[in-house]
């Protein structure tokens, strides 16, 4: 078994790529296809596949590096390599090793250059820079400027970026040398041809140079994609003049991939479109890109839907096209697909790429913010349905890699599985962002404990009622005066019965009383949204607090217990909370909810109402306050009341009814036999 040595494949003409990740080590086994390294420029990224399988000898590069076509990637220890495919280091054997590889489709990158940087001369001349072949856009907006006047740049350095509703493309200098003047500032819009600045470069030939080939360097440089002016033109007569023809389209150079999927058909049979306007977009693990027409006409055929996978050179549809009109890069693919290794001319490489605005598609930021990941991370993303936006990058240059787009997705399933009812509610349209996680030991020492699962539950239905409900609190007082006298009158008699006899059950009376003047009160709103569930019962839950977090036994027919019952009921249910003994159904089916932190104080406060409930009572401390009696100010024991309530199914109105017929029959408990 003999070893080659692999090499980085035509990867679209680009050079000097940064090699971002290296995915094979020495000693690995790997399969045909099996991604060796992954590289990304500022204007694409692309996984490069092994052409064959076999036993990795050496890798030839790292992390960091920038690679060419054409440099060695590693040593293969070919599967079944045999002297046939034994890597000779001269020049003509790595061409047909190429060839070996890839289908061969484009010229080396050093060709595509322009014919005057190859040449070396003495002297220094000044060129004017022009914005290229933009894919037929035309008053694209400059959005950054990264040289400056007498800056030294290298060929292919980004000069200017340009930005249009359809891609943006950085637009790089053709030459090394000086800028010498910059024409163009941030904000102004270009067109193919129009003049960016100047820079003085190495001469060719001094002087002496004719002025008709610089004119044609100039041509070139400006327009790569293109067959020159001239041949435009006369296309351009041939279409005004011609017939309107039937025009296949193709699947393009797509770096070499094959079957890729399909993941949208942008267009429709009947559809007039115009060149470059997006047909299809492709997206493999190894690179994703949309496909744009190369012609201006009408799309008479489809020949193609989602999910169906293609090849370079596939048929793609039909347009007619008005007139004979050349397109730019019209039918190069069915040549390039050609598995040969001979070289092509210029021109008709340059119809092989695909369009700058198509390179560029396949990078452009889905919602209007750049985000840098390899193709098998965005096709990750996609699966997932995840937004790579939204992605925080951990890789080199912010680069979104796996990992991070693994760690987003988990921590999103964390967040939903440890709190679903919230997750739930909280995506119901409101898309709350979450808090962010602190670490607190940095200010101090802390303890964590995790929550009970009763303190979770409450939680949750707090959580839950708040983010749904639509909450008011109506304030009011009631005067106690007399209910407390009556109240500790007949104290010592409750309790000769078991009952202790505090405030609670002549509120719960009263709320029972109020619920049955006020029957709106007594309703549920229907999971439609648009039914009111009106209920013929008065149950009424009380808020109690324990050590395991608050619970709310309910107590069924309230309104149609004594006091003695109801106080002793009330206790009862509170004890058996607090002792953890309270059975499921002795918490459910309540109407309306009291929360009384009366025994412990403050003046008012704002209850969540317990859905699907649609209102709670909530109590403060009753104080001595001086009461104007219309003569006089004097003592009396008022206590404040706080009604929230679901603005949904009640409204202000009768909400200060309620609160306003409580305090009456409060301050006069004989009202309640009315
Ligand atoms: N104003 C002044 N005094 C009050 C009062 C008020 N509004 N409410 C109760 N008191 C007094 C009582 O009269 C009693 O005094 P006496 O012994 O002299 O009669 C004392 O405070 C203690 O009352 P209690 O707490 O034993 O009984 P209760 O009926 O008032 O309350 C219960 C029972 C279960 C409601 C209460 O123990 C409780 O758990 N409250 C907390 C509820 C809660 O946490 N709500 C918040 C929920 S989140 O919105």
């Amino acid at each position: 078994m003999s070893s080659e040595i692999i090499k980085v494949p035509d990867i679209g003409g680009s050079t000097d790529v940064e090699i971002i990740e290296v995915t094979v080590s020495e000693g690995d086994v790997i399969a045909p296809e099996d991604t060796m390294i992954t590289l990304e420029s500022d204007k694409a990224s692309m996984d490069v596949p092994a052409p064959k399988g076999g036993k990795v000898v050496k890798v030839l590069v790292k992390e960091g590096d920038t690679v060419s076509e054409g440099d060695d990637i590693l040593e293969l220890e070919a599967e079944g390599g045999g002297e046939d495919d034994a890597e000779k280091d001269d020049g003509a054997a790595d061409d047909e090793k190429e060839a070996d590889q890839q289908p061969a489709k484009q010229q080396k990158s050093d060709d595509a250059k322009p014919a005057k940087e190859k040449a070396s001369g003495g002297g220094k001349r000044t060129v004017e820079i022009k914005v290229p072949d933009i894919g037929g856009s035309t008053d694209v907006e400059i959005i950054e400027i990264a040289v400056a006047e007498g800056d030294e740049i290298d060929a292919e350095d980004a000069l200017i970026t340009l930005e249009s509703d359809k891609a943006s493309m950085d637009v790089p200098s053709p030459h090394s040398g000086k800028l010498v003047s910059l024409a163009v500032k941030e904000g102004d819009t270009v067109s193919e041809g129009d003049v960016i600045g100047s820079m003085e470069i190495a001469g060719e030939g001094g002087e002496d140079e004719p002025e008709g080939d610089e004119a044609s360097d100039e041509s070139s440089d400006a327009a790569p994609a293109d067959d020159g002016d001239s041949d435009s033109d006369k296309e351009g007569d041939e279409a005004a003049s011609g017939e309107p023809e039937r025009k296949e389209i193709r699947v393009p150079d797509i770096g070499g991939s094959e079957n890729v999927p399909i993941i949208e058909v942008a267009v429709a049979e009947g559809d007039e479109i115009d060149e470059e306007d997006a047909l299809i977009t492709l997206e493999s693990d190894k690179a994703s890109m949309d496909v744009p027409s190369p012609f201006k006409g009408k799309l008479v055929g489809l020949s193609v839907k989602e999910g169906d996978t293609v090849s370079e050179g596939d048929l793609i549809g039909y347009v007619e096209v008005a007139g004979a009109a050349k397109p730019k890069n019209a039918e190069a693919p069915k040549r390039e697909a050609a598995p040969s290794g001979e070289k092509k001319s210029a021109d008709k490489q340059a119809e092989a790429k695909p369009s700058p605005e198509a390179q560029m598609a396949a990078h452009k930021p889905r919602e209007g913010k750049l985000v840098h990941a390899g193709p098998a991370v965005r096709m990750l993303a996609r699966e997932l349905g995840v937004d790579l936006a939204q992605v925080k990058p951990s890789g080199p240059k912010d680069r979104v890699l796996k990992e991070d787009v693994h760690a987003f997705v988990k921590q999103a399933m964390q967040q939903r599985s440890a709190a679903p009812e919230q997750a739930a509610t909280a995506t119901g349209g409101a898309g709350i962002p979450p808090i962010p996680a602190v670490d607190f030991s940095q200010f101090g020492e802390v303890e964590e404990q995790p929550m009970g699962r009763l303190l979770k539950m409450g939680a949750t239905n707090l959580h839950r009622s708040w983010l749904n409900v639509p909450h008011v609190t109506q304030f009011d007082e009631a005067d106690i005066t007399d209910l407390e006298a009556f109240r500790k009158s007949m104290k010592a008699e409750a309790e000769a019965e078991g009952a202790k006899l505090t405030p609670l059950p002549f509120l719960v009376k009263a709320c029972a009383f109020a619920l049955r003047k006020f029957p709106q009160f007594n309703v549920s709103l229907h999971p439609d949204g648009e039914t009111l569930v009106w209920k013929k019962y008065v149950h009424i839950g009380v808020a109690v607090d324990t050590p395991n977090g608050l619970m709310v036994p309910v107590i069924r027919d309230a309104d149609k217990k004594s006091l003695i019952e109801l106080a002793k009921e009330s206790v009862e249910l509170a004890k058996k909370a607090q002792t953890k003994k309270l059975k499921r159904e002795e918490m459910q089916g309540g109407c309306f909810t009291i929360s009384s932190l009366g025994s412990i104080g403050g003046t008012a406060f704002t209850p969540i109402v317990n859905a699907p409930e649609v209102a709670i009572l909530g109590i403060s401390k009753a104080q001595m306050k001086p009461v104007w009696d219309g003569s006089d100010f004097v003592p009396r024991l008022m206590m404040p009341l706080c009604l929230s309530y679901d603005h949904r199914a009640v409204n202000g109105a009768d909400a200060a009814r309620f609160t306003a017929l409580l305090s009456q029959v409060l301050s006069d408990v004989r009202r309640m036999l009315m």
